[in-house]
């Protein structure tokens, strides 16, 4: 099953000062994916840089201009959405900022190319890495925030928040994505549980993951806590459902 046309969807909301640099290293690296940026009226001008650079680069670029800023996870359910309306069989997600290197992109296709349904750039597996930088409250809320979700819901996986995947579109397609209900890492877990239940091949990958090279965060308490919340919320539910089954 080799994967022919990869779509890479990226997410933005204020990335002017990384996403032309993203673009160029993406169309050397990968040069025959298109890429879709989802931006979400970034006051920064973040839609205008990847408009003046669209025509100049090799690779296929275009943009989905959103009125406000409508979260993450809702960027990459229309980006998804898009690239199989448009028959893509590959649909790449990453961050903007560069703690996800474009360099590790060919990696995610090929374990694709080998069979894979979803491909998680993960970050837990053997290989794989967090920066030596982050203070150790931020260790410690990825590491067990893994945990915990991937406990509670079965998943399996050692990176179920790891925003860095490569997706089989047809797989996709199947996950009725547009029921989803959240925006950060929330999203990423939702959607590793999904394909768990779809009976999806899941495969992780090592990649390391690096620090946001310019601009800001848009991480925020909100964001953890509708995860967390999810991530209980549907392990109940879960339990209920296979107690009514028995
Ligand atoms: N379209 C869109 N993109 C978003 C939104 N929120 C964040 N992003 C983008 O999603 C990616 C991840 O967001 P980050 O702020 O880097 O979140 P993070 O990587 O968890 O946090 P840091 O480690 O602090 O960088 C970046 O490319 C952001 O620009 C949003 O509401 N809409
Ligand atoms: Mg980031």
């Amino acid at each position: 099953m080799v994967i022919a046309r990869p779509l890479v969807v990226l997410p933005t909301y204020n990335e002017a000062s990384n996403i032309g640099e993203m673009l160029t290293r993406l169309s050397t690296v990968v040069p025959a994916a298109a890429v879709l940026v989802v931006d979400d009226g970034s006051p920064d001008g973040t839609a205008e840089v990847v408009d003046a650079l669209a025509g100049s680069l090799p690779s296929d670029v275009h943009v989905i201009r959103r009125a406000r800023k409508l979260g993450l996870g809702t960027a990459y359910r229309a980006g998804f959405r898009w690239g199989i309306e448009r028959g893509h069989d590959a649909l790449v997600q990453m961050d903007s900022d560069f703690q996800h290197d474009p360099g590790a992109v060919p990696s995610l296709l090929r374990a694709l190319d080998g069979g894979a349904d979803m491909v998680i750039g993960s970050r837990y597996v053997p290989g794989g890495s967090i920066p030596d930088s982050w203070p150790w409250y931020r260790r410690e809320l990825s590491r067990w925030g893994n945990r915990y979700a991937s406990r509670l819901l079965r998943l399996d996986v050692h990176d179920c928040t790891a925003g860095f995947r490569a997706h089989r579109a047809s797989f996709l397609d199947r996950l009725d994505l547009q029921s989803l209900d959240t925006d950060g890492y929330g999203f990423q877990v939702q959607l590793t549980h999904r394909a768990r239940r779809a009976g999806g091949s899941i495969v992780e990958v090592p990649i390391q993951f690096g620090e946001r090279r310019l601009g800001e965060s848009k991480m925020s308490g909100r964001i953890i806590a509708e995860a967390f919340v999810m991530a209980t919320r549907t392990g109940i539910s879960d339990r209920v459902t296979r107690r009514a089954r028995r």
